[in-house]
């Protein structure tokens, strides 16, 4: 892919010491950020842009959000970490705040989204083998086509993108594919006495922003019930008011019984992530049989629930639900030669392009940057637009202008 830009010599300077001292393995946008606030992002060149990533939907709070960064502060200067070799007083609040926040039991905190997944399908074999009774070392968890939930083993052991798992095998056994958005398909796979879970995502994100038919997410629920397997939902990327609800689940007044929630859920200032279940899935893990250095420390626990309340406190899902409308059709107003398809909920949207030319969404990123707006395509020509939930509408017009400014040169 031709992808060379021209950038200013202070931005290049960065970008050189990244090259040659830093493993490869992304594929960034030629610009180096200083300074995050609210939905602007500025360059080391004080260059202002909208972001519209919002660190893949990790910033839905906004940039640096004052609360957040202030419990961040006051934290940091008493307590970070005491290890879960001993109780601290956080952990217990923030326990009892997230499960009564969410309507579970229990919760397990994690650090990464993708540790929150593991912790999930260890959780739903220990379920299979202990309560539902399934063999030994025979428990089945089905996923998705198209899924994606991180990049560990297990993670990439569940891909159907030979970019994700090529060349990494071999792979975690007993899992299975079956294809997104299709009940008849998964009821049939259910049928298998040894399946144990379902692990989804309520919108598909890395695949480009997929959205289910209405009706997929509270038929897996009569599903799983009728076979007695787990719904588990990634909400990593779509929960915490993303798409114009608190999860993405409410949108079918759906409960799952395994609840994955990371990224926004420390507002962007660092790893935290948490499984949430009830007792009968929960007790099933004893003490000693899993956990992590970090999970449950005392900043984290601070900085969670200061990142839920404020979802609350500014009704960051209402904001996200019209401001999604909004954008949406502002978008399909543009009646763009060059977009196929426009598609999603609340704040989490993708264009597809249509384009003789295959670097096409790339190079509309490149003008989108240099127009002031940050968004990378995914699958080449998928752009994924995710601002934080706090946008206003006159802020989604202004982007609505640059997008119609950059596709004017896609001509
Ligand atoms: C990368 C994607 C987004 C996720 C869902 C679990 C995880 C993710 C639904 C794991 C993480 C991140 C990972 C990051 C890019 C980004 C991404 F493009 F890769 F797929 F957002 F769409 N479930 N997604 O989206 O959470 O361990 O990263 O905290 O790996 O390039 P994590």
């Amino acid at each position: 892919m031709n992808t060379s830009t021209q950038v200013n010599s202070t931005s290049q300077y960065f970008l050189d010491l990244e090259e040659e001292y830093g493993a490869h393995n992304y594929h960034p946008l030629p610009v180096v950020l200083k300074k995050g606030l609210g939905v602007h992002l500025w360059d080391v060149e004080n260059k202002q842009y909208f972001d519209f990533l919002s660190g893949y939907s990790a910033v839905n709070q906004g940039h640096c959000h004052p609360q957040i960064i202030s419990a961040l502060i006051e934290q940091a200067q008493v307590l970070t970490l005491t290890s879960r070799a001993f109780h601290n007083n956080l952990l217990g609040e923030y326990e009892k705040y997230i499960t009564s926040y969410f309507g579970y039991d229990k919760v397990l905190p994690m650090n990464t989204g993708v540790e929150g997944g593991e912790t999930a399908i260890k959780l739903a074999r220990r379920w299979g083998y202990t309560v539902k009774g399934i063999e030994e070392n025979k428990a089945k968890i089905l996923f998705a086509e198209g899924n994606f939930w991180g990049r560990t083993m297990a993670a990439i052991s569940s891909s159907t993108d030979p970019s994700s798992y090529k060349n990494f095998g071999p792979y975690m056994p007993g899992f299975e594919i079956v294809p997104y958005n299709d009940l008849l398909s998964l009821e049939k796979a259910m049928q298998d006495k040894n399946v144990a879970a379902f692990m989804f995502e309520p919108i598909q994100g890395e695949a480009g922003v997929v959205v289910p038919d209405d009706g997929y997410i509270s038929g897996i629920r009569v599903l799983c019930d009728k076979y007695n397997v787990l719904m588990i939902a990634d909400e990593i990327q779509t929960g915490l008011a993303r798409t114009g609800k608190m999860l993405a689940c409410d949108h079918e007044n759906t409960r799952p019984d395994i609840l994955i929630l990371g990224k926004a859920l420390s507002g962007g200032t660092l790893p935290i992530s948490a499984v949430l279940a009830d007792n009968e899935i929960m007790m099933t893990i004893k003490p000693g049989e899993h956990g992590s250095t970090y999970g449950g420390n005392p900043l984290a626990c601070k900085v969670a629930m200061e990142a839920l309340r404020v979802l609350k406190d500014e009704n960051m899902e209402a904001n996200a639900m019209a401001m999604g409308i909004l954008f949406r059709a502002e978008l399909s107003k543009l009646n763009s030669p060059f977009i196929s398809v426009i598609r999603g909920r609340g704040l989490l949207n993708a264009i597809v392009i249509k384009h003789s030319n295959k670097d096409a969404a790339w190079k509309l990123c490149i003008e989108l940057m240099k127009n002031g707006l940050l968004a990378k395509p995914t699958h080449g020509d998928i752009i994924r637009f995710a601002p934080p939930l706090i946008i206003t509408e006159k802020q989604i017009l202004e982007a609505v202008n640059i997008i119609e400014k950059s596709l004017s040169t896609l001509a």
